[in-house]
């Protein structure tokens, strides 16, 4: 076997060097450099394209229990890529193949092949597979027809609608023939939701009265709330609730920051409306892939969806772009190009 050359020399890596307490900061990270990990018998060493920058990566950066364990202090920071292999000792990868697995904020991942996945360039871009074809596609596909159940004629409401998962929520409430009305934090953001996804209507939560907005958006109530942010937002929307809906609870982003939790919502329209509202992890939901996976592919193709990325230059712009999520700074699926993609 020919000696692998990386391009770089060393492996650079994005290491968490401290746990913020509210608001994180790119102190938290530490940009340092390490030897390319040596490759021993059975391990595939793959070069990172493409790092998924994710709102649940907040909570590994804290020490409170959860249902994930915290991120290892003086590591590289955990996360999803895609990747490409360099080396192989490994007879089921071979140099060239494309990857996604979770190597984390480096240049370079090395492993047993355990837990790796991989993709066929001819099946679409690359980056998807963290994205619209990955785990927040899963995410809103698995929670909005499991615990949603939209049924023609209703009203889905999603919060975060011009994100990652929320951008995709919307489109398959409007294949499976809903009323789709988005809820985003600029007007830019609205424009995008409505002009570009084809939502029926999306109200920037930040300008004037939520409750206005969503009872002038939806005249028929609300039958599905798919909850990314909770908070005010999850407040004005239980005001509006219909008989029997339906909220999958997926995402809490308002509060991922929050030194001190805020006063809860009311929760009694739950109880008057015999709502339902439901906990969600994607990780339950793996034996939706196959089906997730075959639907989406065929909704990209016929342009039933949609799907934009905002992809940053640099593992070392990783930190910044991070925090930008909790501050709405990115519209679609953020991520951060490590290295250059062949396939674009
Ligand atoms: P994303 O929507 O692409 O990015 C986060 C967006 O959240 C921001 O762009 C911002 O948009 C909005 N946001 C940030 N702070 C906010 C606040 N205080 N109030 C209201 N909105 C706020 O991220 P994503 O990957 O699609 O994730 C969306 C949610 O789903 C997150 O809560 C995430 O944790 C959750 N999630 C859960 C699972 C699961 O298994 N349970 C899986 C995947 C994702 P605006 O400019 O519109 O405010
Ligand atoms: C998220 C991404 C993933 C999140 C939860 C998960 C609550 C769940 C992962 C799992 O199933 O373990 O943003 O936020």
């Amino acid at each position: 076997m020919p000696d692998f050359q990386p391009t770089d020399p060393v492996n650079r890596r994005v290491v968490l060097q401290s746990r913020p307490h509210g608001e994180p900061a790119t102190t938290n990270f530490r940009l340092e450099t390490a030897p390319v990990p040596q490759v021993n018998e059975g391990e595939v060493l793959r070069r990172t394209l493409y790092l998924s920058l994710d709102p649940y990566m907040r909570g590994r950066m804290s020490e409170a229990a959860s249902y994930a364990s915290p991120a290892p202090l003086n590591q590289p920071m955990v996360g999803a890529t895609v990747s490409q292999v360099v080396q192989s000792r490994n007879s089921a990868f071979d140099v060239g193949d494309y990857i996604v697995g979770y190597d984390g904020w480096q240049d370079y991942g090395v492993s047993d092949g355990g837990g790796l996945r991989k993709l066929n360039p001819a099946d679409g871009p690359l980056s998807y597979a963290l994205g619209v074809l990955g785990m927040p596609g899963l995410t809103a596909y698995a929670a909005l027809l499991d615990i949603g159940k939209p049924q023609a004629g209703e009203t889905v409401v999603v919060s975060a609608a011009a994100g990652a998962v929320g951008s995709v929520v919307g489109q398959i409430a409007k294949i499976k023939g809903c009323r789709a009305v988005g809820l985003a934090g600029t007007d830019a953001k609205c424009r995008f939701v409505t002009g570009t996804l084809g939502f029926d209507a999306c109200i920037n939560y930040r300008d004037g009265s939520l409750a206005e907005a969503l009872q002038a958006a939806c005249p028929q109530g609300i039958d599905i709330y798919f909850d990314n942010v909770a908070g005010e937002i999850l407040e004005a929307v239980l005001g509006q609730i219909n008989l029997g809906a339906r909220i999958p609870l997926v995402g809490l982003i308002s509060q991922y920051n929050a030194a001190k939790l805020p006063p809860g919502p009311n929760l009694m329209p739950l109880l008057v409306r015999r709502a339902l509202i439901q906990g969600f992890l994607v990780g339950d939901h793996v034996s939706r892939q196959e089906a997730f996976r075959a639907d989406m592919t065929n909704w990209l193709q016929t342009g039933q969806v949609i799907y934009q990325e905002q992809i940053v230059e640099g593992l070392e712009n990783a930190p910044e772009a991070f925090l930008g999520l909790f501050t709405g700074q990115n519209t679609g699926k953020l991520l951060v190009r490590v290295s250059p993609d062949p396939h674009c």
